[in-house]
């Protein structure tokens, strides 16, 4: 039988034994249930083989911590890696169906906020590519990251149910739940030390297979949900108090009810750090009885145990590794302390000092009583160990979660170079003095199956016809893209991939938003978490500018532009929202404005999500990364926008740096200051003030918003904004502003010349092999886990 044919046997087995449908009443969501289950049939058989190898082989397995899967769909994944594309096309054809509308039905997962959640997705198809035997450990959320519209150009939340629409993936494993505690009070007897918490919740495992290229290998991403002990409470309900007999239920579900839709602040303090309890010791739980049943010896889990903790979110699986060793299995603390640290290493996503997560003492007591006393005693363990240390991490009624990750584990790593060498002189100073071997670098990758191969096949197209189809797990192979690029017919094709890319968004946002742009236009793209380190702000007084500047003088030979935005505010992060607002405004303006319609037009997109960004980039000229240089740990979009051909208009920040390396300084637009600079500067007084008055288009930008030009009737609608940035400034928006100005007209100049451009585009292409998450995942296993690969 042919590919073809079993697949849609299978698809049809589905419709009618899975969903009790036949072809003729089939819905749309009939069709892509029915495709999910057959290609998970497929997964699957890949993923038990993958699972009996592991234990066949005795093999070290690595556990991944994260309170972020940002995995967005999953059909498409799977489809790709497991080759079938063709097959599921002339299958759905057959029946009249749209491949991509069945694949867009799929909600899109978002169980992540941004970087931090699309790297763990990243990484967990990179360890199934590499064969690295893993899981992923994290909370099965039933309302992700919100749902963004506009509303008079204002954010507008609401709840994302993306469990609402049936959802192929997971299994749910009703047999695996675990106990999880808190609150209570701790009884000491002698030597023993014993927790009685006074609530208890169940975490109930449901898992997801991750399948890698070719399906020669998939791994476990397992999520926990809250459930009560008791479901039901019979005598409530006979009393007559139906609500009060659920309740117990509704209670233990709101520990996995919502993803806190913020990643630099903690929200709802209390039930946060219950979450990351929660998934770290239902996690450590699940760990140690797979590593019970296999080896047993207790001493033996540094060699066969790697848990990553992704950022300090699970930084509580250092003392509730010991806790677990030396209360429950009668390990010395010294010894269950040298185990633990075995096992863990610590991955920081940012030096933002707001992000760094402390938690009052006085709530982490109450709640997590005998952990407290383990973090004392392990921060004076640390503190006899190295007696010069000042710093505990016990201080100010506080536990700091930044230094007891850093005690407790191995390895601690940063995700950029820059940002790597930041760390040793700014949060982890001390530390870092102290275990001067203990930091290192991993420079964050993206899965080139799902960001270049998934969402640009005519560029994967191209590219295979090129050089042959090894590049999609050696993206290195992509140099021999060279010699190609030297001939003007290849880049022709080239060229003509991105224009197809860009009529095909150009389309979509028509039908989507009635938005309609000229596809020739430079599109300018500007995706990711609304921060004020981010700058989005920077881009829109730049565009606003330029505008003014357009309409003096309207024949001049402007450079047509789109300038796309997405992304999402935190819902408290009131700035932010403005700045949404602020462009949406604007938008209105300009886009309205006919004298300057042809040259400047502005969208933002709403409820940038995965999804999304897998529209847009393929079809990006240009890629915006224009943070204050020194707060962007990494950026993975960057990397997504060179890979898929859009050169970076960019400071020397995170991966920014290793981008220009690697693609060639000619190949970048490079401005604004360097992080050595930008401490400088904060230090001069009126610092913002001088860089206005030095630069009459700034002046002219921010008059233009304070006058009201874009807030008729409410000139002081965005007041906040233009005195932040006259006054404080403390993202040296304005300092930067002259020199972003001047790199966007070198764009403006440079985008003329379609073949040169598309020389530097493809240049991007060519040189991003060595952002593959494939590589920064060989990085871990061998410079942090110590573990191989098994295929
Ligand atoms: C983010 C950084 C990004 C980085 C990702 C992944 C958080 C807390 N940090 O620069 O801001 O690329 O992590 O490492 O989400």
């Amino acid at each position: 039988m042919t590919t073809t044919a079993s697949l849609r046997e299978s698809v049809l087995q589905h419709l009618r034994y899975s969903f009790g449908k036949d072809p003729e009443h089939a819905i749309l969501e009939d069709w892509r249930m029915a495709l999910s289950y057959a290609v998970r049939d497929r997964i699957t058989d890949a993923w038990i083989d993958a699972t009996h190898k592991t234990y066949e082989a005795g093999a070290k397995r690595v556990y991944y911590l994260s309170m972020e899967f940002l995995i967005g769909r999953l059909i498409e994944d799977g489809i790709v890696n497991l080759e079938l594309v063709d097959e599921a096309k002339a299958v759905l054809q057959e029946f009249g169906k749209d491949y991509a509308a069945v694949l867009a039905d799929e909600p899109d997962a978002a169980l992540g906020n941004g970087g931090l959640g699309r790297l763990a997705a990243c990484f967990l198809e990179s360890l199934s590519t590499l064969g690295c035997p893993a899981h992923g450990y994290g909370i099965r959320y039933e309302h992700g990251l919100f749902r963004q519209s506009f509303v008079d150009g204002r954010q507008v939340e609401q709840p994302e149910l993306w469990l609402e629409q049936r959802h192929a993936w997971e299994f749910e494993r009703p047999e695996v739940r675990y106990r999880i505690g808190f609150g209570g009070h701790v009884d000491t007897r002698g030597e023993t030390v014993r927790w009685h918490p006074s609530e208890v919740v169940d975490a109930e495992a449901y898992d997801t297979p991750i399948v890698g290229w070719k399906g020669r290998w998939a791994n476990t991403l397992r999520l926990w949900s809250g459930r009560a002990i008791h479901p039901f409470d019979l005598d409530r309900f006979n009393h007559g108090d139906f609500a009060g007999a659920a309740q117990p239920e509704a209670l233990a579900r709101t520990i996995s009810r919502v993803l806190y839709p913020d990643d630099t602040t903690v929200e709802g303090k209390e039930l946060r750090l219950k979450q990351e309890y929660f998934l770290t010791a239902a996690a450590l739980r699940d760990i140690l009885r797979r590593f019970d049943n296999q080896f047993g010896d207790l001493r033996k889990l540094p060699s066969k145990v790697a848990i990553q903790l992704n950022d300090t979110h699970p930084a509580i699986a250092g003392p509730e590794l010991v806790r677990v060793l030396h209360d429950e299995r009668g390990l010395s603390f010294e010894e269950s302390m040298e185990i633990a640290k075995g096992c863990l290493s610590y991955t920081n996503h940012t030096l933002l000092p707001e992000a760094l997560e402390t938690w009052d003492e006085a709530l982490f007591g109450r709640l997590l009583p005998r952990h407290i006393q383990l973090i004392d005693q392990i921060d004076s363990t640390h503190a006899k160990q190295n007696p010069s240390r000042l710093n505990s991490m016990r201080a100010d009624h506080q536990v700091k979660m930044g230094p007891l990750s850093f005690v407790m584990a191995h390895h601690v790593n940063g995700v950029s170079a820059l940002h790597t060498e930041l760390m040793k002189t700014t949060v982890f100073e001390e530390l870092h003095n102290l275990h001067p071997e203990r930091i290192v670098n991993e420079t964050n990758g993206v899965t080139p199956r799902r960001w270049l191969l998934s969402c640009n096949p005519r560029l994967a197209g191209l590219i295979t016809e090129t050089i042959g189809e090894d590049w999609v797990d050696d993206l290195e192979q992509l140099q021999k893209l060279e010699p190609s690029i030297e001939d003007a017919a290849w880049l022709d094709r080239y060229t003509q991939v991105k224009r197809d890319n860009k009529a095909e968004l150009s389309n979509w946002m028509g039908q989507t938003y009635g938005l309609h742009v000229d596809p020739e236009m430079l599109f300018d793209v500007q995706i990711k978490r609304l921060h004020e380190y981010k700058r989005q702000h920077l881009n829109i007084l730049e565009t606003i500018a330029h505008w003014a500047e357009i309409r003096d003088n309207p024949n001049a030979d402007w450079t047509p532009r789109l300038k796309l935005f997405g992304g999402k505010a935190a819902p408290g992060y009131f700035f932010a929202k403005d700045i949404i607002r602020l462009i949406n405004d604007a938008a209105t303006v300009i886009n309205s404005d006919p004298v300057t319609a042809p040259f400047l037009k502005i969208a933002f997109l709403p409820n940038y999500n995965v999804s999304l960004a897998e529209r847009m980039i393929p079809a990006a000229d240009l890629s915006e990364q224009i943070s204050t240089a020194g707060k962007e740990a990494s950026g993975t979009g960057n990397m997504k926008f060179a890979l898929n051909g859009a050169p970076t208009v960019g400071t020397l920040d995170g991966a920014n740096v290793e981008i220009r390396e690697h693609v060639g300084a000619e190949n970048f637009f490079l401005f604004g200051m360097t992080a050595e600079e930008v401490m400088e500067r904060r230090k001069i007084e009126g610092h913002a003030r001088k860089a206005i008055d030095a630069d009459p288009r700034l002046k002219r930008a921010l008059d233009l918003i304070r006058e009201g030009r874009f807030s008729p009737g409410e000139p002081e609608r965005y007041h906040g904004i233009t005195s932040n940035l006259e006054g404080a400034d403390y993202f040296l928006v304005c300092s930067d502003f002259t020199d972003y100005w001047r790199a966007q007209r070198e764009v403006d100049v440079a985008f003329k010349d379609t073949r040169a451009w598309a020389h530097m585009a493809a240049l991007n292409t060519a040189r991003s092999g060595w952002f593959s998450s494939d590589r920064t995942i060989r990085g871990y296993m061998g410079d942090i886990w110590g573990a191989t690969s098994l295929l």
